[in-house]
């Protein structure tokens, strides 16, 4: 397994989220892939595809304004992270504001997304790490990790939320089909749905977008994960969701990973893009499923077992005293 990962992805340091009602320790933090890091061998550098990939899946307005969010927050006379505190919940559109404010809440859905002096660098670092891995698919690798750190699957095209800010593995699905490497299937086994991938294809019959994580009725994202969403126009159909209740653990987990594989394998996908998440762990602070360490290997064989090229994207996964072991754990499953 070859592994990638960039230490200006560490930069990215916000202090503190909105949950319940109260601002609490920021979750996605750097410990998470210090705990990774230390965990496994042979890290590779990462290198610079530049912003042309970025570009492929998100809007210039919005990678712009990413860039230059936390200088604005600054410049307004702000201190600590900058947050949002409205949002347009409806008839969102292209308005040029003069407020750093306005924009933070048009360019995001949630509260738990901060930008802070080194957010812009991380996030960037983690799109090209995505990238250098992918093109170790191209060389010829089985298998290659991205430690995306921040993770992605939230983002959308124009906008964060849930700890992310560029969608990573998004960013290495385009790659791939403009490499010629596809078609491309992304498989999402974050606790948590992708909705921003799934946002991003959603009418893209050329990437399929499988996801199994905690049922939305009761679990973050809310709005998005349902399985009755399966995509629309050209994409429909190319988006399978499997919602899972709270409790879960290895066991009612299978069946659910080999209908996404199924899926997979039947839609005829020739890459494919894993968003690991290890918040299903069963120790994870934020997250109800139950899965353990050793389960982590299995899911990963079945994975392998379709004998793809396939890049796995880090998303989420909060036990950090676990987390390395958990990751290493998974990633040994595909060279078994
Ligand atoms: C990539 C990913 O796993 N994102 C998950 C975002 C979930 N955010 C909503 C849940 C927030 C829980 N925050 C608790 C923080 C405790 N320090
Ligand atoms: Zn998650």
């Amino acid at each position: 397994m070859k592994l990638f990962f960039d230490d200006r992805q560490a930069a990215h340091a916000p202090t503190r989220e909105l949950h319940n009602g109260e601002f609490v320790a920021y979750a996605e933090n750097v410990e998470r892939s210090r705990s990774i890091v230390a965990a496994l061998r042979d890290w590779q550098p990462v290198r610079d595809f530049g912003r042309e990939p970025l570009l492929a899946v998100h809007d210039a307005d919005y990678v712009a304004f990413l860039e230059r969010a936390y200088d604005s927050w600054l410049a307004a006379g702000r201190t600590g992270d900058a947050i949002g505190y409205s949002f347009p919940v409806v008839r969102r559109r292209p308005l040029a504001f003069d407020r750093i404010d306005a924009e933070i809440g048009a360019y995001s859905f949630d509260a738990s997304t901060p930008i802070a002096a080194g957010t812009w660098a991380s996030a960037y670092w983690s799109a090209q790490c995505a990238l250098t891995a992918l093109d170790a698919l191209r060389d010829g690798a089985l298998h290659a990790f991205a430690l995306c750190r921040p993770p992605g699957h939230h983002a959308g095209r124009d906008y964060m939320g849930g700890y992310c800010y560029l969608n990573s593995a998004a960013i290495a699905a385009r790659r791939a089909q403009a490499l010629g490497l596809g078609p491309v299937a992304i498989l999402d086994v974050d606790y948590h749905h992708g909705n921003g991938t799934q946002d991003i294809f959603y009418d893209d019959g050329d990437i399929f977008f499988a996801s199994i994580h905690a049922d939305p009725v009761t679990d973050y994202p809310f709005y998005w994960g349902h399985a009755d969403e399966r995509g629309e126009s050209a994409g429909e159909g190319a988006t399978l969701n499997l919602p899972l209740p709270r409790g879960t653990d290895g066991a009612a987990y299978r069946p659910a990973l080999e209908a996404a594989l199924g899926a997979v394998s039947d839609w005829g996908a020739r890459c494919l893009i894993v968003s690991f998440g290890a918040d299903t762990f069963s120790g994870d602070p934020i997250s109800s499923f139950k899965l353990e360490r050793g389960d982590y290997g299995e899911m990963a064989s079945t994975i392998s077992g379709l004998n793809l090229p396939t890049l796995i994207v880090m998303e989420g996964g909060y036990a950090v005293g676990d987390l390395g072991a958990n990751v290493a754990a998974f990633l040994a499953g595909f060279d078994r």
